[in-house]
Order: C-alpha cells, then structure tokens, then sequence
C-alpha cells in the first residue's frame, strides 16, 4: 500500500492520477506544504511526498517514473530509446512549461510578501509558456498521445500541467494542444481524482 501525502489541487494531483491509471492501492494525507506530517519525512518540507515501505520519494516526477518502472505500466523499459524520448519529453514539460507556471504561483502565494513581484515577472513567465506551447505543438503534432499510440506518464505530466494552466489564466486550450488536453484529462482515472478531491472540499 503506498502512501502519499499532499493536497490533491497540488502536484500530488499528478501522483494520484497515476496510482489511479496502474489500479495500484493507496491512502492519501491531503495535506498542505510544511504540514508536520510532511516536514517529519521531507526536509523541504514540500508535497507531495510518497511512502513506498521503507522509502520516501520527494519529487512528483521521481514518484511517477518509479511508480512506472515498478508497475512495468505508462512507460519503457530503462535503458530503450522510447524511454529516453519519453523522460526527454517529462524533462522539457518540468522545464519549459512548469516553471513559468510555477514562477508566477511562488509570486502569488508561495514567497513572503515582501520579496514577491508578479507584475514584474508576469511577461517574462506568459512570454517562456508561449514559447514552450510552440515546441509542443510540434512534438505533438497529429499524434493521440505525445509518444504516439500509446498514453504514458509524459501524458500525465503535460496533461497536468496543462490544467495548472488553465487554472492560472495561462491556456493550454486552442488548436491541437487543447484537443490533446481534453482527450487525456477526460480519462477515467483523472475524472476519478477530481472527484475525490471535490469531495474532500
Ligand atoms: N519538484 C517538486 C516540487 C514540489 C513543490 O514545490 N511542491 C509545492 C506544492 S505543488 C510545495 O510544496 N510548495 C511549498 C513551498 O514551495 O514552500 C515536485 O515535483 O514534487
């Protein structure tokens, strides 16, 4: 049984998507970041944080590409060329698509009030998202999923993000970005995390 400790409206919600996709069983703290429940197993204090036996795993896309691997399920086998095309895509998705994303969150409520700056930020973060929703148009392409045929945790993470987005007045929503958005945040497993989470609201 794993254990995961995080708020679901959080980067746990990409966990829970996950755990949901491979059927695996779990329980869930829906706890907030510094939470003592976290602090006591994560030295950053950050969520979401999962317990897997003996092991704590602190980043949500190490949970996610263990989870695969474990699960032999949503990825490659280590050491494939899709597997490396695969974390290649989850790398650029934390990279080019999260961090702005994330850059305005931190300025909005995350930093002491005193060191945040949003209106400063806000260009620089709409002008990178931009021009990571381009590089993504032309992986995707005409594919189903971003690795083609098959859905993947690479799914995962960009439909995820794509929703932060939405959620943060960004947009991932027009042309073939927002089609592939719709199609992998209306799977089961997804709809069945944001069920969870409203009722815990
Ligand atoms: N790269 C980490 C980031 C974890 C993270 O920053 N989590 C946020 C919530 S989604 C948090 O705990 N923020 C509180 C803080 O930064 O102090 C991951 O993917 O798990």
């Amino acid at each position: 049984m794993y254990k995961l400790l995080g708020n679901p409206k959080t980067r746990a919600g990409r966990v829970l998507w996950m755990l949901e996709e491979l059927g695996a069983e779990y329980e869930v703290n829906p706890c907030n970041p510094h939470d003592p429940a976290v602090a006591a197993i994560n030295p950053t204090g950050k969520i979401p944080a999962l317990i897997d036996g003996d092991t704590v795993i602190f980043d949500s896309i190490a949970m996610l590409l263990h989870l695969g691997d474990k699960h032999q399920k949503l990825t490659y086998p280590v050491g494939s060329a899709e597997r490396a095309k695969m974390m290649s895509v989850i790398f650029f998705a934390t990279d080019a698509i999260e961090q702005p994303l994330w850059t305005v969150a931190k300025h909005s409520f995350v930093y002491p009030e005193d060191v945040r700056a949003l209106e400063a930020v806000r260009p620089a973060a709409r002008h990178e998202f931009g021009k990571a929703m381009e590089a993504l148009d032309k992986m995707l392409g005409d594919q189903e999923f971003i690795m083609g045929d098959e859905f993947t945790t690479a799914d995962i993470v960009l439909g995820h993000l794509g929703g932060w987005a939405k959620g943060s007045g960004f947009g991932a929503d027009d042309g073939r970005i927002g089609a592939y958005m719709s199609r992998v945040r209306s799977r089961p497993a997804w709809k069945a995390v944001l069920k969870a989470a409203a009722g815990k609201t």
